[in-house]
């Protein structure tokens, strides 16, 4: 196994980007608990995010939502993240809360609506361009509750059509990124519900478009990784939401439930080289704080995701890929498993303090006082949430 100070400057310049909706009030659809200090504006949530990345270094932008992120000077809130020491990152459409959209937005059937979707991802389009993001996420609430409700060949075709309308918009530096889930809010089929169907949809588009994998959203048992692994291999991988599940999509604090997990889908990522600056893979956290607090919910997620890339890269590529090809099944086992099981958190503590970063951000945090002071001041006003 590699040794701490070995892999230590490649934990450099690592970049975790939160998302602005983290911030807000969510909840299920049986109740959004209301947290004391939730942000009223998207100032507030730029502000909440900014701190995660002052206590851990780790979180240098925040991805937008369109509308819930709606501003009127988005070259003025540039300016206020950036003054906080943070970047706007990933703009993320919404065409899920609007009763036009109910039998489909980019796949409907009338072309007047399919037309209303594709003018919403101009607007995002504009907000990128004053908020010099490089990234149009599109995550599509899409598909049919009954067999028979819709042309699911059909809506494949609309679906290729307005994604190549949208995608000829965007400027050379910037990207169209297509987010597949197997299920919800459609339940019988969706109409990108897999890595297979958006890598098809892309890959049909062009160079700058790629595809989203969200640790959420796949069927129980899914082979996560594998899809990393072969998503690098053909140069598609262009960001992950990150978030931890045990049912369906809990949007759950990364690494809470199956750390392992996070450690095998990271292990793929360096294995194929999409770690690191020369990567362009981003890597964004998707997720709900229902009923913790949400800063410190966001500073234990981009813990979680450093202390395993630390893991992962503790591995010895070199010997597990003798293990490998020798046919020791048991040792390139035992390789990859004594990296899985190394504490590197004092070793972590000891590398942020030599950067002028608190040895333990989450306390550090909590002492410095910045959750009082918002409980105290964010009173009145309607709280940011989702929608
Ligand atoms: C929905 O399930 C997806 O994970 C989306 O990525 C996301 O949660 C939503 O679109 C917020 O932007
Ligand atoms: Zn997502
Ligand atoms: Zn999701």
């Amino acid at each position: 196994m590699k040794t701490f100070s070995e892999i230590a400057p490649l934990l450099e310049g690592q970049a975790i980007e939160v998302p602005s909706w983290a911030y807000g009030n969510s909840g299920t659809r049986f109740k959004v608990f209301g947290t004391p200090g939730t942000p009223r504006t998207v100032e507030e949530k730029v502000a909440d995010a900014a701190t995660v990345h002052r206590f851990t270094g780790l979180a240098p932008s925040v991805a937008l939502h369109i509308p819930w992120d709606l501003h009127d000077d988005y070259t003025a809130l540039r300016r206020y993240a950036e003054d906080l020491g943070i970047r706007l990152g990933t703009i993320n459409s919404n065409t899920f809360q609007d009763d036009d959209y109910k039998l489909g937005a980019l796949t409907h059937t009338d072309p007047k609506i399919r037309q209303k979707a594709i003018d919403h991802h101009f607007e995002c389009i504009d907000v990128m361009n004053a908020t010099g993001s490089r990234d149009l996420k599109i995550w599509l609430a899409e598909g049919t509750n009954y067999p028979g409700q819709g042309d699911m060949r059909g809506r494949q075709d609309r679906l290729a059509e307005s994604l190549r309308t949208i995608y000829d918009r965007l400027s050379e530096d910037q990207r169209l990124v297509l987010e597949y889930k197997f299920f919800e809010p459609a339940f019988y089929h969706t109409d990108v519900p897999d890595w297979g169907t958006s890598y098809v949809q892309v890959a049909a588009l062009g160079e700058r478009a790629v595809v989203c994998l969200d640790t959420g959203h796949h069927a129980p048992g899914t082979n996560i990784e594998f899809i990393v692994a072969q998503l690098i291999r053909l140069g598609k991988l262009g960001s992950f939401d990150f978030n931890s599940r045990f049912y369906a999509d809990d949007d759950l604090i990364v690494g809470a439930a199956d750390p392992f997990q996070l450690f095998r889908i990271l292990f793929e990522c360096i294995r194929g080289g999409a770690y690191g600056p020369d990567s362009d893979v981003a890597y964004m956290l998707d997720q709900c704080h229902n009923i913790e607090k949400k800063i410190p919910g966001q500073i234990r997620s981009v813990l979680n995701v450093q202390e395993m890339t630390a893991r992962a890269l503790l591995v010895d590529r070199d010997a597990l890929t003798a293990a490998q090809d020798s046919g020791d099944v048991l040792l390139a086992n035992e390789i990859f498993m004594d990296a899985f099981y190394t504490d590197v958190r004092a070793d972590l503590a000891a590398w942020r303090e030599g950067r002028g970063l608190p040895a333990n951000p989450m306390r550090a945090y909590l002492e410095s006082g910045y959750q009082e002071q918002i409980e105290a001041d964010r009173v009145g006003g309607t709280q940011a949430g989702w929608n």
